[in-house]
């Protein structure tokens, strides 16, 4: 199907946020009640219409389970483990923000720790993204209200602050879910119009991100690149072993007296 726009989207926030429930309301119109962590990338895609012209939504569920900029609640010893085990997808996934033109980011109402690593988010954001893309922060959960631990007001508040757009939404009950996601196209259409958003670049990038995650003509080369240079790695240090020990074996023979 053709369409006129097509913009990268990416979903950030901590762990167990609903991220990826989000991302399924929207795009598959469903629920999934068992939290399924996420690992790796997964894609979505839906098209909308803004201004009679069909967009195409890519949305990109990112692995984050912590902001990079790792603050200071990572010297607790769980989540420390949790770092660990999912810093091997921290470089790609400073590629997620490459190109991206829109970002969810996504906290819970019912726990507290969700909103305060707000600030820590949009740090990465702002370091690995296009400084003009649009950000919507989504207090998710609102379904779950009698057990919020973070009000309305202070969302809109953070929101204001930071520039960015608000919106509560619940991935259970859809409340707010296309809204979520079209009102932050609408924006994102608007600078585009003003001129203050390039998409093209944008998809060029992501285009090409996309390409070294999945396509084996870029990936292999890539690997080779990086096996090749473990290999000089092997050598070099297997050669240095061999010179200290043939040194040493000459400073130990006898003077020849
Ligand atoms: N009540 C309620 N539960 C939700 C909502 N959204 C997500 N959940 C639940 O919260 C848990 C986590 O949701 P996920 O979408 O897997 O969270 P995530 O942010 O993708 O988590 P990671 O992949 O680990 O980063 C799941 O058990 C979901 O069923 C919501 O709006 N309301
Ligand atoms: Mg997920």
């Amino acid at each position: 199907m053709s369409y006129a726009y097509l913009f990268k989207y990416i979903i950030i926030g901590d762990t167990g946020v609903g991220k990826s429930c989000l991302l399924l309301q929207f795009t598959d119109k469903r629920f999934q009640p068992v939290h399924d962590l996420t690992i790796g990338v997964e894609f979505g895609a839906r098209m909308i219409t803004i201004d009679n012209k069909p967009i195409k939504l890519q949305i990109w569920d990112t692995v984050h389970t912590l902001p990079l900029s790792l603050p200071s609640y990572a010297s607790c010893d769980a989540l420390s483990r949790l770092v660990a085990g999912q810093e091997s997808f921290r470089s790609i996934t400073r590629s997620y923000y490459r190109g991206a033109a829109g970002a969810l980011l996504v906290y819970d109402i019912t726990r507290r720790e969700t909103f305060n690593h707000l600030a820590s988010w949009l740090e990465d954001a702002r370091q690995h993204a296009n400084a003009n893309m649009t950000i919507m922060l989504v207090g998710n959960k609102c379904d779950l209200s009698h057990r919020r631990a973070v009000s309305y007001e202070e969302g809109e508040q953070f929101a204001k602050e930071h520039g960015l757009i608000f919106m509560e939404a619940s991935a259970k009950t859809a409340q707010n879910v296309e809204e979520a996601f079209v009102k932050t196209a609408g924006a994102i259409y608007k600078k585009i119009q003003d001129g203050v958003f390039d998409v093209s670049m944008s998809l060029m990038e992501s285009k090409s991100d996309m390409q070294s995650l999945v396509n084996p003509e870029v990936l292999v080369p890539r690997l080779l690149k990086v096996v090749v240079a473990a290999a000089n790695f092997l050598i070099c240090s297997m050669a240095s072993v061999c010179v200290s020990h043939v040194r040493c074996c000459i400073f130990m023979l006898p003077s020849g007296k």
